[in-house]
């Protein structure tokens, strides 16, 4: 009777412990920042783009004051590496991962930031 009473017990904090989890998607999400060298607001949208409605990514913004690219996302599905390979096929460099030159040469004037004469709003 007793080691019932143990088992009810140790089954009843198990199940008390798991309902306090959050739900696995939830709990795998990882949020990432970083720079991400652009001008403009249509180097927002080619370098958010290929995050809409990707699979694993919850969201993706890039903020053209502060150049700062911030994404959360499923570490199970995509790494932080291959996120910057992505934006660097876009045409757009990050700080560890340069966009070709090939990829860089497709980019409207007004974005070519390496050219450092920003344009901010055009
Ligand atoms: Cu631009």
């Amino acid at each position: 009777m007793r080691i019932a009473v143990a088992l009810i017990s140790i089954v009843f904090a198990v199940s008390t412990v798991s309902a306090q989890q959050p739900s696995s998607t939830e709990r795998s999400l990882v949020t990432s920042t970083f720079t991400v060298y652009g001008n403009c607001g249509k180097c927002k949208k080619n370098i958010e783009r290929p995050f809409k409605d990707m699979q694993g990514v919850e969201k993706a913004s890039w903020d053209k004051k502060t150049k700062q690219f911030t994404i959360t996302y499923d570490p199970s599905v995509l790494t932080e590496k291959r996120i910057k390979e992505i934006i660097a096929e876009q045409g757009y460099d990050s700080d560890d991962v340069k966009a070709s030159d090939e990829a860089y040469s497709k980019l409207p004037k007004c974005c070519r930031y390496r050219d450092g004469n920003p344009h901010q709003d055009h």
